[in-house]
């Protein structure tokens, strides 16, 4: 009997675990645009494009290779709506009950798959670097769960950046390096853009008609669809801006959405670039003298420790994840998020950005999006579904850890040990935000205080009992106790008074 072989919209590899199980002369390849994954959440237009676009071409490319493929486009008749469906649909039409399918990154769709009356046969996902039960093991016992600690084994494990048993530059991290404000009136060269082509632009054509109330410009579409594509842009990256990439990681700029980001997240995440391949180009430009160690040691830490240890803590956590709330936060998500009016010249640079391009930054995902909605006490649920819609790189398993829990601490600290807030201070100081404001920044109470001042405090103080005892944190209460009296009522007051403006939805 043939096997289906499952291909989902971000397993685009030719080493794909299924694809590595399957054989290619009998088994046939399922692969299917359907309206559940393409509505489950209102993805921004870009992100259904270079989805589709990226599995269209990616099937022809088996094709070329020898595979047999039954690919679904979204707009054919027979098209049965959801993954189940169309794998059914297949079965029926190949005379089968054998799929082979690779883990997909989210419990919603393995939950999926197990329900289907098919024999199904679920191979682990080997595009990372460590596995789940490896994830496990070192997770065993722990009190805490750092990234620190889990990078560093994972870099004895693959030898990068490695002297025998002893990190290059004596030093596991040079983040100390890191963290320098960007300068507006530099060229930097932005990633290369797309070329038009037959297919992408008949996907675009698609996605304007059948999704034109989702949130986001599609055109122009900027994105790489193929694995050429995506090793051109690394190639750019490497090139242009890994010398720069740690110094200037955690700045923004209101001209510049890239700086000198690598913007390759949704190529890794899609299958269209792998892991250990981005990492070793990053590591062969340190050794050749292209980038400095700063640079290199922190890239590669975000890929070899965060996106690993952000993929181990979903699994490890299980599907009810996504519904943690340990800050009890209930407030709906303000209309500014869907492009709504705000004076607030961060957020309306930082969501306008995710709007016409579906790509922000992580300073702008973490101190801009998601300090604000942390502080304004927003429900994590509705702030996951956002940014789970709105990016292109967003796929759950590395979307929900770092919303639910680094960025919206609604997971009580298992991916972070404090919640990442700040005042408009740190935002000041890292962007060019501030300057071109509505409010002002050195404000902390008053009609124009930057609001992040308001709320800063706000939050503090509404979770005082749970953080006061938190050594990284005492520091902001004892600044806090030793203002006067009269400035402590008047910063929560005008606080309280500012969500009540959000809450009725005027502007802020
Ligand atoms: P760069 O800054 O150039 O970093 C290089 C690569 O490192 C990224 O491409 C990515 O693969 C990896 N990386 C860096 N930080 C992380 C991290 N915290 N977790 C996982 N991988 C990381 N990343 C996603 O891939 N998908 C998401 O849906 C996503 N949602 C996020 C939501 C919030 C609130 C925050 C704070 C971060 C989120 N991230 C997410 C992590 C990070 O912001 C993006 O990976 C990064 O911005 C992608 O752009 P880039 O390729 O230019 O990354
Ligand atoms: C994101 C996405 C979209 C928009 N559409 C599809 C689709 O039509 N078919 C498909 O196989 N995959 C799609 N995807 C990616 C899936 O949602 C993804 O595989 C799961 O969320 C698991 O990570
Ligand atoms: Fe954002 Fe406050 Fe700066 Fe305005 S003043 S840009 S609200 S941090």
């Amino acid at each position: 009997m043939v096997n289906l072989v499952l291909v989902l919209g971000d397993q685009l590899s030719e080493n794909l675990s299924a694809l590595a199980e399957a054989d290619k002369a009998t088994d046939i390849v399922v692969m299917a645009e359907v309206a559940s994954e393409a509505s489950y959440v209102p993805h921004h237009p870009k992100k259904i494009a270079f989805t589709f676009a990226a599995m269209r071409k990616f099937a022809a490319h088996l094709q070329e290779c020898g595979w047999r493929v039954a690919y679904t486009r979204l707009d054919d008749p027979g098209n049965a709506g959801s993954l189940p469906a169309e794998l059914l649909r297949r079965a029926e039409e190949f005379d089968t009950d054998l799929v082979l399918a690779t883990e997909p990154g989210e419990w919603r769709l393995i939950a999926a798959l197990h329900e289907i009356p098919l024999r199904l046969t679920l191979l682990e996902d080997t595009r990372f670097l460590c596995t789940h039960a490896q994830f496990e093991a070192w997770a065993e016992g722990r009190k805490a769960l750092r990234m620190e600690y889990f990078y560093r084994e994972i870099r004895r494990k693959t030898g990068l950046l490695m002297e025998g048993d002893k990190p290059v530059g004596g030093k596991w991290n040079f983040d100390h390096d890191n963290r320098k404000p960007a300068s507006g009136d530099l060229f930097r060269k932005p990633p290369p853009k797309a070329q038009d082509d037959d297919i992408l632009e008949h996907v675009l054509d698609l996605v304007e008609s059948r999704f034109p109330d989702n949130f986001g410009t599609l055109r122009p579409f900027q994105f790489q669809t193929d694995r050429a594509g995506a090793l051109c842009a690394l190639d750019h990256f490497i090139t242009h801006a890994l010398p720069d990439f740690g110094a200037y990681q955690d700045a923004m700029l209101a001209d510049d959405p890239y700086l000198y980001h690598a913007v390759i997240g949704l190529y890794l995440n899609a299958g269209l670039l792998e892991p250990l391949e981005v990492c070793e180009r990053a590591a062969q430009a340190y050794g050749q003298g292209h980038a400095p160690l700063n640079s290199v040691e922190g890239f590669i830490r975000q890929i070899i420790g965060w996106r690993e240890f952000i993929r181990g803590v979903y699994f490890l956590e299980g599907p009810d994840y996504t519904s943690r709330n340990a800050l009890g936060h209930n407030r709906a998500l303000p209309a500014l998020y869907w492009g709504g009016d705000t004076q607030m010249n961060c957020l309306k640079h930082a969501v306008g950005q995710t709007r016409d391009l579906a790509y922000a930054h992580h300073i702008q995902r973490l101190m801009v999006t998601g300090n604000f909605a942390l502080l304004a006490g927003v429900d994590p649920a509705h702030v996951h579904e956002w940014y789970l819609a709105v990016y292109a790189d967003a796929y759950e398993w590395v979307e929900a850890p770092n919303v639910i829990g680094m960025s919206q601490f609604a997971d009580g600290g298992v991916v972070g040990s404090k919640p990442y807030v700040s005042s408009g201070a740190y935002i000041d100081r890292m962007s060019d935000y501030c300057a071109g404001c509505h409010y002002r920044v050195k404000d902390k109470t008053g009609p124009r205080a930057c609001p992040f001042n308001l709320l800063y405090w706000h939050f503090l103080i509404r979770h005082r009992e749970r953080f006061a005892g938190n050594p990284r944190m005492a520091q902001m209460y004892r600044t806090f106790d030793r203002m006067d009296e009269a400035r402590r009522t008047t910063v929560l007051a005008e606080a309280d008074g500012f969500l009540r403006k959000l809450d009725a939805g005027k502007l802020v």
